[in-house]
């Protein structure tokens, strides 16, 4: 008997789903996980999700593992390297989110410079009918960089071009083909910026990229925005520098420790606080499920994945 290992509860749906066609290994259930090693060599796939990805120890834990089928377009918590080593296969979600996560970014972009929630609070607290919010700042015509120009960061790009915004990035490398101007260094891009959107890869190679240099460069002015990761910026730093007044303000959607969020940041007015839903539309959720189906049916009948990483 072939059993799906699943780590963990995905979406109603998807569970649902999972469950009516395999047969599912439930692992945050304390009786899959005392029976795991008696079955792991019945266990050819696993499904996760990004937020819990998958170890080495625990890939270490399943001789037999083939494939890991992944919800979310993230994998940065997936040991890819141990993965690549046994020549497990791993698939993501890419695509189906990128307007959603986007779209969420342009309303980061817009709460942070306009601050709306800032402006919906005032009114809740009566504050209004005492005299008015100080002016905030034009969205329309600012200087928006980027970090990490891929599929989401290239989806925003386009936005911005709506909102008259001129576009700078930084890359590993510069892109090809690219409209936007490169920048070398992230320094010289977050200096440039009115607004530093983060939309690069998790995981060891940008952690604590976004550092305090980089903070200052972009200025008690400046705005970032976050629908990456919260490892890529220095939390600490960020906090630091808010509270000097070092840098402008931030609009957040990921955190380094979720779902906790630095205490300090929640007394901040200039500061905007969403609890990961740059994908958490009914629409992208239903086709991110649909692919995580459609991975795990191409696997198990031709061995074969629609969107290997
Ligand atoms: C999550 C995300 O997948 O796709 C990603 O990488 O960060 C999100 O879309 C979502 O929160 C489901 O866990």
């Amino acid at each position: 008997m072939a059993y799906l290992l699943q780590v963990a509860p995905l979406s109603a749906r998807l569970d649902r789903e999972l469950a009516s066609r395999y047969d599912i290994l439930p692992l945050w259930q304390a009786e899959t996980a005392a029976r795991l090693d008696k079955l792991a060599e019945a266990i050819e796939v696993m499904v996760t999700g990004s937020r819990f990805g998958c170890s080495a120890e625990l890939m270490a834990r399943l001789p037999a593992l083939k494939a890991i089928v992944s919800f979310g377009v993230g994998y940065d918590p997936i040991d890819v390297p141990a993965a690549q080593a046994r020549g497990i296969a791993i698939s993501n979600t890419p695509e189906v989110l990128n307007d959603c996560v986007a779209d969420l970014a342009m309303g980061l972009i817009i709460d942070g410079r306009r601050q709306l929630n800032r402006a919906d609070r005032f009114v809740r607290a009566g504050g209004w009918l005492n005299g008015n919010l100080p002016l905030a700042r034009r969205v329309t015509g600012s200087r928006l960089g980027i970090l990490g120009l891929g599929r989401i960061g290239q989806a925003v790009a386009k936005r911005a071009e709506g909102f008259a915004m001129p576009v700078r990035y930084h890359n590993r490398r510069p892109l090809t083909d690219c409209p936007y101007e490169y920048a070398g260094s992230l320094v010289e891009l977050a200096r440039w910026a009115d607004v530093l959107l983060l939309t690069c890869v998790g995981g060891p190679q940008t952690r604590g990229l976004v550092s305090r240099d980089v903070l200052e460069a972009l200025g008690p002015e400046g705005l970032l925005v976050n629908v990456a990761r919260g490892s890529v910026v220095d939390e600490p730093a960020l906090v630091e520098a808010l509270q000097a007044g070092r840098l402008g303000g931030a609009a957040l959607d990921v955190f380094d420790q979720e779902p906790q969020v630095p205490e300090a940041l929640l007394g901040m007015d200039n500061v905007v606080l969403l609890p990961h839903i740059g994908s958490a539309t009914r629409e992208t959720r239903g086709a991110m499920e649909d692919l995580v189906l459609a991975n795990l049916q191409r696997f198990l009948a031709e061995g074969q994945l629609v969107t290997p990483v």
